[in-house]
C-alpha cells in the first residue's frame, strides 16, 4: 500500500507457510513496555490463527489477476424505498440508480440488525444474531475476532476504512488498524457519528482538527470528506488490488447537508420546522442527541440522500479515471432502516415501503435495505435478482472473491454463505436457509446500556416470523403475499410457526 505503515497494530503481511511467530518480533521496537508485548503476543495469535489460510493462498496466483477492487459503500439509516432504483420516491439519486440499472439489484437483501453497532459487527465478522456475542446497540468488536479486512489482508489486499466505525471500545486493541485495515479516517464513536459537521476526525488512531467546523462555522461536511479519502485513496494505488470500507454517516440525523443539495428540494415539500433543544423543550424523544433546529427537515434529508448520490458518482468516476472500473466491484447499500429523530420522517418518504416499520423494527423496514452490486468485468447485464441474503454472508462472500478458504480459519466463525455464484451472467441459485435477527432493545435513551426487551425474527423462504418480546407470540407471515407483514398466519400454519417458535427459543442470544 502506498500510505506509510503504521507502527502500532498493522496486520502482517502474508507469512511463508511453516512459520508462525517470529516476525513480530523480528521487526519490533527496542523498547518493549508490557503493553508493546500484549499486542506483539496479540499479533502472534492473529497470525498463528490465519497462518493455514495464508499457507492456501500460495497456491492461488493463477487467480490473482481476476480478484477484484471491492469498495463497499454503505449509507446510514438509508430506507429500502429512499433511492429510485427502488421505487417511488422524490429523491433524486441518478447515479445509484445508473450503478442498479447495469449492476444486480437485490431486492430481498437484509441488514446484520435493525440499529447501527450490531449490524456492522455482523458484517464485519460474517454472523448472524445466532453467533453475535452481543445483539444490542452496546456491541462492539472484540481483539479476537476477525474481520473482514483481516481476511482481505492476509489475502494480499490493501484494506481501508472511511467515514464512520463506531465499533470499536478501546483504540489501540479493537480500533480500524487492529482490526485489519492498513489505514482509516473517520469518526470512531457512534456518537461522533451524530455530527454532521464535525470539529474532529481521526486519522490512523490520531485526532485531526477540522478547524472549518470550528467556531459556528459549517465549512466541512462529513460525508464530503470522507468522499475525498476515498478518491485520493484510490488515486494513490497500484499493485495490489484493494478493499475499501466507506462508511457514510448519513442520512442519519443530524439532518444536515451542503446548500446546494438541499435547495433543489426547498418548497418541494410540506415543512414541519424541528426545533431540537432550541426552545427548552425537547422537540422528540432522542433530541438531547441532535439539538440544532431544522427549519426544512424534509427537504435537508432529501438533499442528505442527493449528495450521497453525487459523491458515489464522483467515486465511479475516479475508478473510470484511473482505469479500474471494469474490475472494481462497487456495493451499495444500508446498515438499517429509516430513522424518526431529529426531524426524519419515514412516513412522509415511504422511506420503507413496502414493508412495515422502521430502525429498531425486526419487520422487515428495520431491516431490509437496497443492495446494489456494480462489476462490469463480471455483470454486463443489469438484472435484479430476489435471493434473500444479509450481511453475515458478505465475509464469506469477498473470501470466495479473494480466494481465501474460509474452512482454514477457525477463528472466522462465520455461519454466512457465500453468495459469489450469483455475481455472474450465469448465476447460480445459492441454497435455501434460514436467516435469523435478533435485537436487545435498550430500555428508555437507545443508549441507556439497559437491554429492555428482546426481538427476534427468521426468515426461510418467503415465511417470516417475528417475536416482539420472549414473552410474547411469534406471529407468522407470506411475504410473497404480504411483504407489508399485516397478516398474522400462525393459526394456518402451525406446523412452520412451531419450527420458527422452536428457533427462536434455542437460538436466543
Ligand atoms: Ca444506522
Amino acid at each position: 500500500m502506498n500510505s506509510p505503515p503504521h507502527p502500532r497494530l498493522k496486520p502482517l503481511p502474508p507469512i511463508p507457510s511453516g512459520r508462525i511467530c517470529g516476525v513480530a518480533s523480528a521487526s519490533g521496537s527496542l523498547q518493549l513496555s508490557v503493553a508493546s508485548i500484549a499486542r506483539m503476543m496479540l499479533v502472534c495469535l492473529t497470525v498463528a490463527c490465519l497462518a493455514m489460510g495464508v499457507a492456501s493462498l500460495d497456491a492461488a496466483d493463477p487467480a490473482e489477476a481476476a480478484r477484484p477492487n471491492i469498495l463497499f459503500i454503505m449509507a446510514d439509516d438509508l430506507g429500502f424505498n429512499q433511492i429510485g432504483a427502488y421505487g417511488d420516491t422524490p429523491i433524486k439519486t441518478p447515479n445509484l440508480d445508473r450503478l442498479a440499472k447495469h449492476g444486480i439489484r437485490f431486492t430481498q437483501a437484509y441488514a446484520g440488525n435493525t440499529v447501527c453497532s450490531p449490524s456492522r459487527v455482523s458484517l464485519m465478522t460474517g454472523r448472524d444474531g445466532r453467533l453475535m456475542h452481543d445483539n444490542s446497540n452496546k456491541v462492539q468488536l472484540r481483539d479476537i475476532d476477525v474481520t473482514i479486512a483481516h481476511v482481505l489482508k492476509h489475502a494480499g489486499y490493501d484494506t481501508a476504512l472511511f467515514g464512520k466505525y463506531s465499533i470499536g471500545s478501546q483504540m489501540g486493541v479493537t480500533d480500524p488498524l487492529a482490526m485489519g485495515f492498513d489505514t482509516w479516517f473517520g469518526m470512531y464513536s457512534i456518537l461522533e457519528g451524530h455530527r454532521q459537521y464535525p470539529h474532529f476526525l481521526w486519522r490512523d488512531g490520531t485526532k485531526i482538527r477540522i478547524a472549518e467546523n470550528e467556531a459556528g462555522k459549517k465549512g466541512a461536511y462529513a460525508q464530503q470528506l470522507f468522499t475525498d479519502e476515498t478518491i485520493h485513496y484510490i488515486s494513490q494505488q497500484r499493485d495490489n488490488p484493494f478493499f475499501v470500507m466507506l462508511m457514510y454517516s448519513s442520512p442519519h440525523a443530524e439532518l444536515a447537508a451542503p446548500e446546494q443539495y438541499i435547495k433543489p428540494y426547498r418548497d418541494q415539500f410540506t415543512e414541519t420546522p424541528y426545533t431540537g433543544m432550541t426552545t427548552g423543550e425537547p422537540a422528540d424523544r432522542y433530541a438531547w442527541y441532535y439539538p440544532e433546529a431544522v427549519d426544512e427537515p424534509r427537504a435537508t434529508l432529501a438533499g442528505m440522500v442527493t449528495a450521497l448520490d453525487a459523491y458515489v458518482g464522483r467515486l465511479v468516476d475516479a475508478l473510470e479515471r484511473k482505469g479500474i472500473a471494469d474490475n472494481t466491484l462497487i456495493v451499495f447499500t444500508s446498515d438499517n432502516g429509516p430513522h424518526d429523530e431529529g426531524g426524519g420522517d419515514p412516513q412522509f418518504f415511504k422511506a420503507a415501503a413496502p414493508y412495515k416499520g422502521m430502525k429498531r423494527d425486526l419487520f422487515d423496514g428495520g431491516i431490509h435495505v437496497p443492495m446494489i452490486l456494480h462489476w462490469p468485468a463480471k455483470i454486463g447485464n443489469g438484472r435484479a435478482d430476489h435471493t434473500p441474503w444479509t450481511f453475515a454472508d458478505v465475509l464469506p462472500t469477498f473470501a470466495d472473491l479473494a480466494g481465501v478458504s474460509l474452512s482454514t480459519v477457525p477463528r472466522a466463525k462465520t455461519n454466512g454463505h457465500s453468495i459469489a455464484s450469483l455475481l455472474s451472467e450465469t448465476p447460480r441459485m445459492i441454497p435455501e436457509r434460514t436467516l435469523y435477527w435478533e435485537f436487545g432493545k435498550q430500555a428508555g435513551d437507545p443508549n441507556s446500556g439497559i437491554i429492555g426487551e428482546v426481538f427476534q425474527a427468521a426468515r426461510r423462504g418467503k415465511w417470516k416470523a417475528v417475536r416482539y418480546g420472549l414473552d410474547q407470540p411469534t406471529q407468522l407471515f407470506d411475504l410473497d403475499s404480504d411483504p407489508g407483514e399485516e397478516v398474522d398466519l400462525s393459526q394456518q400454519h402451525p406446523e412452520i410457526h412451531n419450527e420458527f417458535v422452536s428457533l427462536f427459543d434455542e437460538n436466543r442470544n
